[in-house]
C-alpha cells in the first residue's frame, strides 16, 4: 500500500510544532529519538526529518510529497511546488535594517548601497518592486554583525520580537515579508496518494479550524436573548435552552479567538452571566 512521505525540520523552531501538528491529527508515532525516518502505526505515513532549506526541494524532487517549512524558506527556494495551507505557526517577517544611527528616511537610502542577507532572491525581487538599485552581499548566517564589521551598510533578516536587532546596534527599517510555517505539496502527486494526502488534509484543517475558535457557554435573560444572539456568529445559529430560572436560558456558541475580548463585553453589557469560554479539539464542517 502506498504511504505518504512528509518531511519535516529536525531540530529548530519548527520541528516541535510540526510533530505536534501531526499528533492533534491523530497520528501515533514511536518515540525513537535522533531518528532520520519515523513511520506512523496508525496512518500510512512516514517523517523524513531534514534541514529546512532542503524540504523544498526534497518536495519538488519527490523525495518527499509533502513538507512543512516556513515560508520564507518556500520563496527564496523559488522551485515549482503548491501550498497546501497556512499552518499559523513560525510566525516571523523578513525586514530590512540598518545601524540605530542612521537617519533612515524610506527605502531609497538603500539606492546605490550593500545588503546583507540570506535571502537573496526574495530581497532583489523586493528592490525591482520598490525601484532601488542596490548591491546584495549573501551571507549564510549571522548576518546581523554585517554592518558592524563593515562588510555592508544594511541587512534583510529574519525578525520576530527585534532584541536580536537590537542587540547588535540595528533597526527594523521596512518589512519585506511577513511569514508562517506551511504546508507544501509535490505539483504531481499520485491518486493514491492525492486519497491520503485529503485524508490527513481534512484533520489538517479541522484542528487549524478549531484553533482559531472558542466555545461559549452564558446564561442570559430571555428578553435579551435576540441581542445577544445577533452578536454570537455562531456555526449555525446558537443553542438555546431553558434553566430552571424562570426567565432565563443557558446558550452555547463558537466564537472566533480574535473577536473574543469585544464580544465579552458586549455580553456582559446585555446581562450575561456565567460566561465560560473554552477551547474546542477538533471541529469539522
Ligand atoms: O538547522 P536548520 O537549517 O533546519 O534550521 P535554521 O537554523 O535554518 O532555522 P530555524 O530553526 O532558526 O528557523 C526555522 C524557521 O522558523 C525559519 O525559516 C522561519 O520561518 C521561522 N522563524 C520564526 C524564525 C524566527 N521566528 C526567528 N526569530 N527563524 C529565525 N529566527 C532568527 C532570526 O534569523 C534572527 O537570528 O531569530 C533571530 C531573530 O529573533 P528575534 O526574536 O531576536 O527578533
Ligand atoms: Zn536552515
Amino acid at each position: 500500500m502506498s504511504k505518504l512521505k512528509i518531511a519535516i525540520q529536525k531540530s529548530g523552531r519548527l520541528s516541535e510544532k510540526s510533530l505536534e501538528l501531526l499528533k492533534e491529527c491523530g497520528i501515533k508515532f514511536p518515540n525513537g529519538g535522533g531518528k532520520l525516518i519515523a513511520e506512523s502505526k496508525n496512518f500510512p505515513i512516514e517523517v523524513l526529518f531534514l534541514r529546512d532549506d532542503d524540504v523544498t526541494k526534497y518536495v519538488e524532487q519527490q523525495v518527499a510529497d509533502i513538507g512543512i517549512v516556513g515560508e520564507n524558506v518556500y520563496l527564496e527556494a523559488n522551485l515549482p511546488v503548491k501550498v497546501l495551507e497556512y499552518l499559523g505557526f513560525g510566525s516571523c517577517r523578513l525586514s530590512l535594517a540598518v545601524s540605530k544611527e542612521v537617519d533612515y528616511t524610506g527605502i531609497t537610502y538603500f539606492e546605490g548601497k550593500k545588503i546583507a542577507t540570506s535571502y537573496p532572491f526574495i530581497l532583489e525581487k523586493y528592490l525591482k518592486q520598490q525601484g532601488v538599485n542596490a548591491s546584495i552581499e549573501f551571507i549564510s548566517g549571522s548576518v546581523e554583525i554585517a554592518p558592524s564589521i563593515g562588510l555592508a551598510n544594511g541587512v534583510c533578516d529574519i525578525v520576530s520580537s527585534g532584541s536580536t536587532l537590537m542587540s547588535n546596534g540595528l533597526k527594523e527599517v521596512d518589512k519585506v515579508l511577513d511569514s508562517q510555517a506551511v504546508l507544501i505539496s509535490n505539483q504531481a502527486l499520485g491518486e493514491e496518494k492525492q486519497v491520503l494526502l485529503d485524508k490527513l488534509l481534512f484533520r489538517i484543517k479541522s484542528v487549524l479550524n478549531a484553533k482559531e475558535r472558542k466555545y461559549i457557554l452564558l446564561n442570559a435573560p430571555n428578553d435579551k436573548l435576540e441581542q445577544i444572539i445577533s452578536i454570537l456568529p455562531g456555526m449555525k445559529s446558537p443553542t438555546v435552552l431553558p434553566l430552571a430560572d424562570e426567565g432565563w436560558s443557558s446558550l452555547h456558541s463558537v466564537i472566533q479567538e480574535d473577536q473574543f475580548w469585544d464580544i465579552i463585553d458586549e455580553l456582559k453589557a446585555l446581562g450575561a452571566e456565567g460566561i465560560l469560554v473554552a477551547p474546542i479539539e477538533k471541529m469539522i464542517y
